[in-house]
Formats: structure tokens, sequence, C-alpha cells
């Protein structure tokens, strides 16, 4: 088998034992790598309703057949587990040199179970596989951590590392690696902490198996300068991310005031031109020649790495529009290890609650300062405010009460990211269908939605553009793993990933194959949310009732008085459902299950909730 190494390393932290497991070419098809093997072996493996942060959890880290191969930004790894913050699927992929290191080391996928007595980190060269104290660096944030163990092993080494909020279990901690990359939103830092994990290094000196070495090589070399010339070309990397935030403020998208409100005057002062001015350096991940990791210095003078949903979640979002400030809030969020979007969204929803009167408190919109504090307590789950924080918004909302729930901007417990869909009917639905929980990873719909329809249908072409999206973006990106900015981006064609795939593999996919392959993945992760809530019913896939509600449409500005209506959203979940091939409560038929060769799955569901 070319590709793959064939390689599982099973780590158990209660007992301190590893073992190599393989896996053959039919589970390397049928699932490919990241998101697919991830999903895979938590389905299989955990018992329905068994605790996130227990030890029966598993944390999963996951690469993909064209991962670490020198081509266009193949250095994504993927992070799963069952997410503590939504009690469903949950993962994120970040930038890392874990990526080349792992399949180096000689493996596709790591799991680790149990739990340790105490803290300790994990160093991994190839077979040998040492459990080491990390007493020394528990307590610490990420940037301590991270040079305490480079001093140690050498800044090539792969790194992934929690900070104090994996630690302290928030609910909504990541996992940290390189300068600013982090990833798996919904809580995946938690259950390394809950581990009482806090690192694994990991170093790899293997050939990584390749069905044609030199065609490959040849092939990703001429393909990395092609991509980094278009970049030069359209100049995208100036702003990278952050040149959506004038757009969003321009067409009313911006999430303002615990996203109340739609765009700001002042939203130019965070925008990505003036953040551009401000760099001070760039960092990248592994096997990129787009880099777009725009670093700026923060309020107290700190290195920190900003891209849109930082600052639409830390800057906007709280009212706050001081690009230094908004810096130093994204740089506690990762020394803390948590995530700048829920972080954004629970300092905002709390400082509406205290608003509205729902709940007292000392924290008000515009107050950096105070923010600043809370993220600490937050992630230290220090105080009663602290371990409130430390929830995510809709437990705050359960506890906090009055109503409060309409407008803790969620969905299925994972905080909405930075687009403002109050009259956005296509965003709104990929975020209420996204398999995580809302996350615009899964289906970036809004540009096709404002530029190329009418903002507001409901029609089908919505609903199919939303799925054309996500076998795309949560599909093939997240399973071969690589990350989609080229694409996207700078328009390099999807045609390229068959290629890559093929040459590594020794496969002749098209890429319907992939297609297949992303259906199978979005059923099964909706096979695992209604095994773990069996009442699964639709409004499930419903974003906040603020968003339908007339009082909160904007008073001027270009979507004045528009809001969305729920019996249209309905109109066009039906769409999406019907072109799903899953019923409407929002769950895949036997139907669907048997042509994505599901059946074993369905059966297992079937002990739960009757299939149509
Ligand atoms: C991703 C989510 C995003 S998506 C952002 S900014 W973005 C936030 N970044 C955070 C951060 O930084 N620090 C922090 N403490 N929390 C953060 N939370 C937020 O997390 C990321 C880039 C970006 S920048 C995006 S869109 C693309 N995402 C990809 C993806 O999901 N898959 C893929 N195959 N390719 C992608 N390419 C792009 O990667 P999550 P990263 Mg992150 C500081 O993982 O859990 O999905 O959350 O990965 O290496 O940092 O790169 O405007
Ligand atoms: Fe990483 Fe940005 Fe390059 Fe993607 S474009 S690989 S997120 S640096």
């Amino acid at each position: 088998m070319f590709g793959w190494t064939g390689n599982i390393l099973r780590i158990n932290l209660s007992n301190r034992t590893h073992k190599i497991e393989t896996f053959g070419e039919e589970f390397a098809k049928k699932w490919v790598g990241g998101r697919g093997f991830a999903l895979k072996t938590l389905w299989d493996e955990l018992k329905p309703g068994i605790d996130p942060l227990g030890p029966e959890n598993k944390f999963i880290v996951a690469v993909g057949p064209i991962a670490g191969i020198p081509a266009p930004n193949t250095g994504k790894t993927v992070v799963a587990a069952k997410s503590p913050l939504t009690g469903g699927y949950g993962d994120g992929n970040l930038g890392t040199r874990v990526t080349e290191h792992i399949r180096k080391a000689g493996y596709d996928m790591i799991i680790v179970e149990g739990q340790s007595d105490r803290p300790v980190y994990l160093y991994i060269e190839n077979e040998k596989i040492e459990y080491l104290p990390a007493e020394e660096i528990w307590g610490k944030g990420t940037y301590d951590t991270h040079n305490w163990l480079y001093k140690k092993y050498g800044k090539g080494v792969g790194l992934l590392s929690i900070g104090q909020g994996g630690e302290n279990l928030n609910l909504y901690s990541m996992v940290r690696s390189l300068e600013g990359r982090a990833g798996g939103r919904p809580g995946i830092g938690a259950v390394m902490g809950s581990k009482k994990l806090k690192a694994i290094v990991i170093k790899g000196s293997k050939p990584i198996p390749v069905a044609d070495p030199d065609g490959m090589r040849k092939l990703g070399l001429d393909d990395l300068r092609k991509v980094g010339e278009i970049d030069k070309k359209t100049g995208w990397s100036i702003q990278g991310t952050t040149g959506v935030l004038a757009w969003c403020n321009e067409v009313a998208a911006l999430p303002v005031h615990n996203m109340r409100k739609t765009h700001h005057p002042d939203a130019w002062k965070i925008d990505g031109e003036r953040l551009n001015k401000a760099r001070v350096a760039t960092y990248g991940c592994p096997n990129c020649t787009m880099r777009c990791g725009i670093t700026i210095l923060d309020h107290e003078g700190r290195q920190s790495e900003l891209d849109y949903e930082n600052i639409g979640m830390l800057g906007s979002n709280l009212d706050i529009f001081e690009l230094d400030q908004v810096a130093s809030l994204n740089y506690l969020c990762d020394d803390y290890g948590l995530d700048t979007i829920s972080a954004g969204a629970v300092l905002a929803f709390y400082a509406d609650a205290i608003e509205q009167g729902a709940v007292e408190g000392n924290f008000q919109f515009g107050d950096a300062e105070m923010a600043k504090k809370l993220l600490g307590l937050a992630a230290k789950r220090e105080s009663e405010v602290g371990n409130l924080l430390a929830d995510g918004t809709l437990r705050m909302a359960r506890r906090i009460g009055h109503n409060s729930e309409a407008y803790a901007m969620q969905v299925k417990g994972l905080e909405i990211s930075a687009y403002n869909c109050k009259f956005c009917p296509g965003m709104a639905l990929a975020f209420g269908t996204s398999p995580i929980g809302a996350h615009h990873k899964e289906s970036w719909v809004i540009t096709f939605e404002l530029n190329q329809t009418q903002r507001d249908s409901y029609g089908p072409e919505k609903a199919a553009k939303v799925i054309e999206l996500q076998r795309i973006r949560g599909g093939l990106f997240e399973f071969i793993v690589a990350c989609r900015f080229p694409w996207i981006e700078l328009g390099w064609p999807l045609e390229h990933y068959t290629e890559y795939f093929n040459k590594v593999t020794g496969l002749k996919w098209a890429l319907d194959d992939f297609w297949k392959v992303s259906d199978r993945i979005y059923s099964l992760m909706k096979f695992f949310w209604v095994r773990e809530f069996p009442d699964w019913d639709r409004t499930r896939d419903y974003p906040p009732m603020v968003w339908f509600d007339p009082k909160n449409a904007d008073t001027e500005g270009p979507i004045a008085g528009k809001i969305l209506e729920l019996e249209k959203y309905n109109q066009l979940l039906d769409h999406f459902y019907q072109q799903r091939g899953w019923d409407k409560r929002g769950i895949p038929t036997r139907r669907t299950a048997e042509v994505l060769d599901l059946k074993e799955e369905a059966a297992e569901v079937e002990k739960f909730t009757k299939l149509e």
C-alpha cells in the first residue's frame, strides 16, 4: 500500500502502554485519512453517552495521504475527540510540523486513551515512546511551554500543546502548535487536559511511502512555486483572511455587539489594511508559499498573529476597535489555548446579558482591560464568573435563564464564527448544518449568497451550494488533509488534489470518488450526533432565535428592516435534507446509508432511533 503508512499508534495514559496497530487498503480507501479516520475510530470505539472529559474519551491526531508531502499547503493535521462543549463529534485542523513528523515516524494516526494520574507529555521518535513528567510546564501558557520543549528537543520537532485553558477544562480550549496556529474549537484542548496530557513532541526519520516519489516531488515543488507566484500576482496574503473584514462591514454581515449589529463606522480601525501596516512578522504553516499569518505587536508589546475570525470576534463583536487591544486579547487566547471565536462570543454574550438585565456583572462592551481579566478567569476557572464563562454560551444561557438562550450565538453548543447572518439565509443554513456545531470551515457560502444569488432567496440553489462546499471544505480538505486556501483564495483547481492523491497512492481516483467519501463522512457525523441525542429533531439545525426576531432587525444601513424568516428557513432545511438524502428530522435515511456503504452504522443507529 502506498500513500498510507498503514500504522496507528495507540497510547494508553492510564497504564502507560502503547501498541502499533495496522489497517488495510479497505479502511484507507473508505475513510482516506484525517477527519475520516478520526470519525470512524470514535464511532467504533466510543460508547454513546460517555463523559467527554473522562478516561473513556479518546484524543486523536490524524493526517491524510498527501499530508507532509512537499506540495501546496500540506502542513495540516486534524485533532479530534468527542466534544466536551457540544457532546457531539468534534475536530479541528491546524498547521503544524507534526504533520510531516507523524508520517516520518511511521504513523497515519495517533489515538490517546485513558487518563494519566499526573501531568505528562509524550515524546515520540519513530518506535520510541516516552512518558515524561510535565510538572515543570503544567500551569504555564503555550508560549512558555513551547519554548521549554523547543529548548530540549530543537525547533524542528512537531509539537502540540495546551495552555491553562485545556488544563482547567475550559470547554472551548484548543490545541496549539507553532506561532499562532491553533485547532480543535469544540474543546479538544480540554480533552487533552482531562488526560493530564500537556504536550506531544514528535520526531520522525523514515521515508513517507509514495507510489511515484520522483514524479510527486517534481510536481509538488513546481506547484508550490506556481501557487507562490499566483499569490504574489493577486496579493492575497498582503491582508490574508483579514481582507474579509471591510467586506463584511460593507455588506452588513460583521459581528458587532454580540451580533446584534452588522456594521460599525469604526470598523476600518481594525481592518486588513491597518493590520498590514502594523505588521512586524509573518508566520505560516509548513509547505506553504502563501503564508497568511500576519503578526503585529499587541498593547503590551508582544507579538500576536491575527486572522479575520480573531479580529471579528475579539474586536467588533465586543465593540473594541483598538487594534493593539484586539491583538492583546488574541495573544491571551493563544497563550491560554482558548478558541478566539468562542472566547469572543462568550464575552459578548456576557456583556449582552448584563445589558439586558438577565445577570449582574461588571463588564461592558468596549472594555478591553476587563475583557483581558475575564479571559484569565475563564481559562483558569477562577471564581464564579470564571466558571460561568468557561462553559460556553449555551450552558451560560441555561444557567442565566431569562430567555437569554435566544441570543446565545451558537448552534449545537459551538459558538458561531464571525459572520452575522441575521439576513444571510444560506450562511445561516451553513452554520445550522455544520457537523461540529457552528463553524464557517464547512461551508463558506456567504460570498456566493451575496454575489451570485438574491440575498433573500431561500431556494434549492442555496442548499445545493452549501452541500457542494461542505463536500470540498469539510470533506476533501479534511480527509486528504491540506489547507484549502490555495483553492478558495487563489482559484487553484481541485483537480490538482486528485493528481497528488493518485501520485502518492498509485490509485486512479476522480473527484467523484472524493465526493462519495465526503458524503459518507457527513452522514456518519450525523449518525454520531443522533446516537448521542436519540431525540434528534431539526431544531438542532436551527441558528439562534434572535436572527428570526423582527425586533432585532437593523434600523439603518443596507439591510434595514430585514431579518431571517423561520418558515422559509424550514423550507431551506427541507431542500438541504432532501438533497442530502436525509429525512425531515435531518437524519440520513436507510437508503442513503446503503448507497454510502454505511449499512452497519445504520443498524447501530437503529438501536437508538428508527430510520426512515
Ligand atoms: C479554526 C478557527 C479559525 S478559522 C480561526 S481564524 W480562520 C481562529 N484561529 C484561532 C487562533 O489563531 N488562535 C486561537 N487561540 N483560537 C483560534 N480560533 C479560531 O479557530 C488557520 C487557517 C485559517 S485562519 C482558516 S479560516 C483555514 N482553516 C482551515 C481548515 O479548517 N481546514 C483546512 N483544511 N484548511 C484550513 N486552512 C485555513 O487555516 P479549527 P491554523 Mg485552526 C491564532 O482549526 O478548530 O477549525 O478552528 O488552523 O493552522 O491556525 O490555520 O480566518
Ligand atoms: Fe497556513 Fe495560511 Fe498557508 Fe494555509 S495559507 S497553509 S493557513 S499559512
